[in-house]
């Protein structure tokens, strides 16, 4: 277990605290992050989502809406490209077909799933899971995990490609069926047992969030304040950690560098502002 620091970001993850930019690099070089993510009332979740994966540095992404609301999403950041998955006029997810978003997900370099995407029907996560490019690097959050806590997620085949689940203290004890309380008494225990129960990389979000990789090494964050309790901070990390990905970091140093970037930008955030009480999603986004 080892605590998240310049240091352990360069001998460990081989990262530096911020990125530099080949001088002839292009869009192509920095990947292409699909971002599946929003509906009706919570297409926020969305956006700040979208929106981070293109602060931290994703040379594309596109936003992935149910159609029945992703006219709405036009021009709210006219970085991104929009994709409407056919809903039946709905703007809910549960009424799209797995198989579309998988055809969406062709050619993309890592697909963010979950901020604010509400229910699923039962099997829609195992039948996109089949049916996703085996190398897609992945990266599970909010609703996903309320979803894949209903399922028998255990037996579920292994990917190729790295998985990275995201979830809140909340999110953490419906995936492990404990109480919050148990998974807050061992939060490095807890996220490294499920990782390595899954063969994924996990994400335990909160003050001093832990990454735990399968089988593998552990890392505590230091960085990020309270001013990040407040609503769409966690779709912000979804986005950056997405990002990563399809910028071609392995998991466990995708979540690690994205966990520690979200928690300083939070930090610089704060710090701008009159009170860390003040410090909104959409902040953390401007500071990365
Ligand atoms: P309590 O209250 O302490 O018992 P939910 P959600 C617990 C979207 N959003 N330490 C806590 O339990 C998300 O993406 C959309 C301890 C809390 O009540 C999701 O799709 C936004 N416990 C959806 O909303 C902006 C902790 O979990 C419960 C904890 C629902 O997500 C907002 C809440 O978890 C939001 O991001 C901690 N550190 N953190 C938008 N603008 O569109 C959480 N808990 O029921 O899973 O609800 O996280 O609000
Ligand atoms: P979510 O609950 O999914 O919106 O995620 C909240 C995000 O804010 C996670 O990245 C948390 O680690 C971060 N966060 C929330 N509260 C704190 C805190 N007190 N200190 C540091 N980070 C926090
Ligand atoms: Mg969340």
């Amino acid at each position: 277990v080892f605590l998240l620091r310049p240091e352990t970001l360069r001998e460990r993850l081989s990262a530096e605290p911020l990125d530099r930019r080949a001088a002839d690099s292009h869009k192509g070089t920095y990947g292409h992050v699909l971002v599946a993510a929003g509906t009706k009332l919570m297409s926020g979740a969305g956006l700040l989502s979208a929106s981070a994966a293109l602060r931290a540095g994703a040379g594309l992404v596109t936003w992935a809406l149910p159609a029945g609301v992703a006219s709405a999403a036009i021009g709210l950041r006219p970085e991104l490209m929009l994709a409407a998955v056919p809903d039946g006029g709905s703007g809910d997810w549960s009424d799209s077909s797995p198989e579309e978003l998988a055809a969406l997900a062709e050619g993309k370099d890592a697909l963010v799933l979950g901020p604010g995407i509400g229910r699923l029907p039962g099997g829609w996560l195992r039948r996109l899971w089949e049916r996703l490019p085996p190398r897609l690097p992945l990266v599970l959050d909010a609703d996903a995990l309320n979803h894949l806590a209903a399922e028998d997620f255990t037996a579920w085949p292994r990917r190729e490609g790295g998985v990275v689940l995201t979830p809140h203290p909340g999110e953490m004890a419906r995936l492990a069926n404990r109480p919050t309380a148990d998974v807050q008494r061992d939060r490095i225990g807890s996220a490294m047992a499920y990782a390595d129960g899954h063969g994924a990389v996990v994400v335990l979000k909160g003050a001093r969030t832990v990454i735990a990789a399968p089988l593998g090494a552990a890392y505590v964050n230091p960085t990020g304040n309270a001013g990040m309790a407040t609503g769409g901070t966690g779709d912000v990390l979804a986005g950056i950690i997405g990002s990563l990905l399809a910028q071609g970091r392995p998991a466990i140093e995708a979540a690690a560098i994205g966990v520690w970037r979200h928690g300083a930008a939070g930090d610089r955030a704060a710090a701008s502002r009159p009170s860390p009480a003040s410090l909104i999603a959409g902040d953390v986004i401007e500071h990365l």
